[in-house]
């Protein structure tokens, strides 16, 4: 196995962040007949809310209270050694100040518009010693929804993707959303050369492209449900992600939180198959942590520190 992935390999417990205007939401949608559509992070499409008030909603998105170095110290108490966060979703929203278009957290939002989360969250992660990691979304149903010409798209992607490296240099792209008739192998192969032509020691993961049934990128990342641990393939490095509640982002009535001997038990299990575990957690509408989900990650650190040594 390579030493480019070595840090990976050793990391075995990171926080998977999803961030975004989804957040603003809440996960419930009043619909024009009065009902209550709940979702979370696929609200936008599973609620068929028209898109101008959902730029309308992003608008008025203002996480005021989004705090990058609570929630690198929430991660380091919880033992955890790096972070994934969701840099644009599957709404197309860019959570950083992307110039490709205006549908971000810069230019469509109420938020402050001098701060910058990605570079927040990347400085307080270099301060604690955290890997950095981004998540993003190759369907984007704001762009692709209804396009039909993907080559712009595709050039656009790549334009997004350059912006993110060369601001936020991340340690580990985690691609999602690439189970897309317009997206083929080979586009996953070209995106992922050209990402290690920035950065050599990038690590990506096997969302990249499409499954041939062996490991794309650098690592498997089999994900049965959002609450059960996945199983791995054998021999391939595999990482399986989880979210400490029901749903991936923030949605108000999402309050089932496992508790830490849950959380415990699936990161020895994951860590006893030789896989990392990448546990999740849904910033609310004002950018903070849950508190059910803060306590539940504290216990499997107080759990982490009382056995090290035995
Ligand atoms: C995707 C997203 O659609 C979801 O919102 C969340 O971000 C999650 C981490 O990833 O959902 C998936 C992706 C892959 C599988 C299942 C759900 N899978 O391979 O079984």
């Amino acid at each position: 196995t390579s030493p480019r992935t070595a840090w990976w390999r050793d990391a075995k417990f990171g926080m998977f962040v999803h961030f975004g205007d989804y957040s603003g939401w809440g996960g419930e949608y009043r619909r024009p007949d009065g009902t209550i559509c709940r979702d979370a992070e696929w609200i936008r499409l599973r609620c068929e809310i028209p898109w101008p008030e959902y730029e309308a909603a992003a608008k008025k998105f203002n996480p005021a209270k989004f705090d990058a170095g609570a929630i690198v110290k929430l991660a380091k108490d919880a033992g955890q050694k790096y972070l994934v966060v969701t840099s644009k979703h599957h709404d197309g929203y860019a959570m950083w100040p992307t110039k490709v278009n205006k549908w971000n957290l810069r230019d469509t939002s109420a938020f402050d518009p001098n701060r910058d989360i990605l570079a927040e969250l990347k400085q307080a992660a270099d301060a604690a010693g955290l890997k950095f990691g981004l998540y993003y979304s190759i369907n984007d149903w704001h762009t692709t929804g209804t396009a039909d010409n993907y080559a712009q798209y595709k050039k656009d992607m790549h334009a997004q993707l350059k912006e993110l490296m060369t601001a936020y240099h991340p340690d580990l792209m985690w691609f999602d959303g690439q189970g897309q008739p317009w997206w083929s192998l080979a586009d996953g192969e070209e995106l992922q050369s050209y990402l290690h032509g920035l950065n050599p020691n990038l690590i990506i993961n096997d969302r990249v492209t499409k499954s041939r049934g062996i490991v794309d990128g650098d690592y498997e990342t089999p994900e049965r449900q959002a609450n059960i641990p996945a199983a791995p393939i054998a021999a391939v490095p595999w990482e399986s992600c989880v979210t400490t509640s029901d749903r991936w982002g923030w949605a108000r009535y999402d309050t089932n939180f496992k508790s830490s001997s849950v959380l415990t038990r699936y990161l020895l299990d994951i860590v006893g198959r030789d896989g990392d575990f990448l546990l999740n957690v849904g910033p609310d509408d004002t950018g903070v942590i849950p508190k059910g989900a803060q306590d539940s990650l504290r216990g499997v650190g107080q759990w982490l520190r009382a056995n090290e040594n035995s």
